[in-house]
């Protein structure tokens, strides 16, 4: 142990998990907030197998008072904020509820912090999507915010929030830009998990067809589990500022698509469909972002390739469906996710 204690919000989540794990590694004190939901969902932590290691305090960041419930009860040292509505298409669909949790939820937290744990280090997970369709080769700490959607707009609000507590009120509050980062625990809705998914399917013949939208956009994707080390040296820099975290690369979705059909030897264009639903009223056509800043100050850098990434998750995806099939019961999101097409649309068009 090292006598800290982080709180670590949306523990739930992908990067919520894996953060957990780390800091466990590291001898922090674990808490986690959590949701009430009608169907629990700790997949995630069971499958990192780290369920009885963290502490868990129900909050949600749209109830102040659950907010400081849960600084009065865990006293932290390390906040790392990662709870959020964080997926883009969705916050077209509802983009209030995207903007009260995404956004105002982070005023919520900060004004309770400022007010219970004034000197604990706070961590903002905002995003590339503040970018929005921009026109640059790259983006980096000094490029301007041109957000493109409900999500990008929440975001950007949290982000000048965090900058305004820290001149401020003299928190230390930073953020970090985090460009995509993926992994085997990767909600099922996000492109890549989506695009696993349906391909280990259709390559143990569950399924035949994988229905996508725009497969032209690019992005800079990386492996999770490197970019909560990156939230964690944020927090360990001796002054709080705001950090890029990227790869320095980028490839269209369609060239993700390619790699994983290949990964189980099947070409693509026999099973993917555009289907206009899975297009966006706005999209955000270019990231490639420049991780300079975090690596000359923090020491930080990405290690795993485009390549590596997409091959871990097929694989992954690949074992969790042939050991569904085997009848092995383990803890896991797809199961009972069977297709994402059953769901209708209300603003984006639909057959
Ligand atoms: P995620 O898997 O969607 O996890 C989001 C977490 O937020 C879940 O634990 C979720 O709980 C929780 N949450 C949702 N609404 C909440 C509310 N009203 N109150 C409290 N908790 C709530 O997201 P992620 O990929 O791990 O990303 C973590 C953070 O980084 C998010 O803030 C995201 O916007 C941001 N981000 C992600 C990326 C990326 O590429 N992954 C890049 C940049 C920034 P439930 O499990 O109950 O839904
Ligand atoms: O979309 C295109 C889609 O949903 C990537 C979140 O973690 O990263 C994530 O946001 C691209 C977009 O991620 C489908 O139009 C095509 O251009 O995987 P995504 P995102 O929107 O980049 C950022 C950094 C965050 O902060 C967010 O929280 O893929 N695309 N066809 C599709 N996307 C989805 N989801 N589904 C499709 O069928």
């Amino acid at each position: 142990m090292n006598n800290k204690v982080a709180l670590v919000t949306g523990i739930t989540g992908q990067d919520g998990a894996y953060l957990a794990q780390f800091l466990l590694t590291k001898g922090y004190k674990v808490y986690g907030t959590y949701r009430r939901l009608s169907t629990p969902n700790f997949w995630r932590l069971q499958y990192l197998n780290i369920f009885d290691d963290v502490e868990l305090l129900p909050c949600d960041l749209l109830d102040s008072y659950s907010i400081i419930e849960t600084l009065r009860a865990s006293k932290p040292d390390e906040i790392y904020n990662l709870a959020a509505q964080s997926f883009v298409g969705a916050s077209f669909e509802q983009p209030i509820a995207s903007g009260e949790i995404t956004g105002l939820g982070v005023a919520k937290l900060l004004e309770a912090i400022r007010l219970i744990v004034p000197e604990a280090r706070f961590y903002q997970a905002s995003t590339s999507e503040m970018y929005g369709d921009n026109k640059h080769s790259y983006q980096d700490e000094k490029t301007e915010f041109v957000p493109s959607s409900p999500y990008a707009a929440a975001k950007l609000y949290a982000h000048s929030m965090v900058n305004i507590y820290r001149q401020g009120y003299g928190l230390f509050a930073s953020t970090g830009i985090l460009f995509n980062h993926e992994s085997p625990l990767r909600g099922i809705e996000f492109v890549t998990r989506k695009i696993t998914n349906a391909v280990a399917k259709i390559k143990l013949g569950i399924e035949d067809t994988l229905e996508l939208g725009n497969l032209d956009a690019k992005r800079d994707w990386g492996f999770a589990p490197e970019y909560v080390e990156a939230m964690w040296l944020i927090l360990q820099h001796d002054k709080a500022d705001d950090f890029v975290v990227a790869t320095n690369e980028t490839h269209t979705i369609q060239e993700f698509v390619e790699r994983a059909f290949t990964r189980v030897g099947l070409n693509w264009e026999n099973h993917v469909k555009i289907n206009e639903k899975f297009k966006r009223p706005v999209d955000v056509n270019y990231l490639k972002g420049n991780y300079a800043k975090a690596n000359e100050l923090l020491g930080w850098t990405p290690k795993t390739t485009f390549a590596e990434l997409a091959d871990i998750m097929i694989d992954a995806d690949l074992e969790r469906w042939t050991n569904w099939q085997n009848g092995i019961h383990f803890s896991w999101d797809a199961w009972n996710y069977p297709n994402e097409k059953k769901i209708l649309s209300r603003k984006l068009k639909y057959d």
